[in-house]
């Protein structure tokens, strides 16, 4: 038998491919103010929140702004973002995302979403997926940006399970840090190079089979 209670799902990168997305703006930002930006530098804003994404891209291009313009610039991105998720469809819908989170329904086990992101509500409507979650924490619902454990530790909370049984789906070393802050198992979705602190590492959902939870 499974320990594990509860399953944690990050929403970019993990259930919706819009990590390319947050990339696009922030390269067509970066482009705009002069310099270029690697998706290798991108790797280190992936479940990082917007403004602190945004000083991480300031600080490779080497550029300076008062409060208000980064405000203006933060805007500036996201209304890219909303404008490139806008036209998403289902097929943005990851591999075996909407399978699994069934399966772990089926199963008895409770379901959140724990992302940083203030567009989560738009992305799980767009596409009918709020119906898979237990409980949906977002960046309006949180103060700390991973690796802060917060979003995770709520998720926890909301669904009614312990954090020692829950299990987090991630896609960013930022979302293994903050689950690993937040004592819960980790499974990361990705590269094992990059995400080498997770418990265990699969490409996509589409590998993940409800046993490998015994493995934890
Ligand atoms: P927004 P997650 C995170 O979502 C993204 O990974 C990160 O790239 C983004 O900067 C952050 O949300 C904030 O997003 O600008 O839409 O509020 O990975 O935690 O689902
Ligand atoms: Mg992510």
């Amino acid at each position: 038998m499974s320990k594990i209670e509860g399953c944690i799902f990050d929403l970019d990168g993990v259930i919706v491919d819009t990590a390319k997305y947050h990339y696009l703006a922030w390269k067509r930002l970066a482009n705009e103010l002069g310099f270029k930006f690697t998706e290798e530098q991108n790797e280190r804003l992936k479940g990082v929140s917007r403004m602190k994404s945004l000083d991480i891209l300031l600080e490779i291009g080497n550029l300076n702004f008062s409060d208000k313009e980064k405000i203006e610039l933060a805007e500036k991105k996201n209304n890219w973002y909303v404008e490139y998720i806008s036209n998403m469809d289902s097929n943005e819908i990851l591999p075996g995302a909407k399978e699994f989170l069934q399966i772990v329904r089926d199963n008895g086990m409770k379901t959140a979403l724990g992302s940083v992101s203030k567009n989560s509500m738009t992305i799980l409507n767009g596409l009918n997926l709020a119906k898979y979650f237990d409980a949906i924490i977002d960046g309006n619902k949180v103060t700390h940006a991973k690796p802060n454990p917060e979003v995770f530790l709520l998720g926890a909370k909301e669904i009614g399970v312990p954090q020692a049984n829950c299990v987090v789906f991630e896609d960013a070393v930022s979302g293994i840090e903050a689950a690993i802050n937040a004592e819960m198992y980790s499974i990361g979705i990705g590269s094992k190079k990059v995400l080498s602190r997770a418990n265990i590492v699969i490409d996509s959902l589409a590998d993940m089979k409800i046993g490998m939870l015994d493995l934890l």
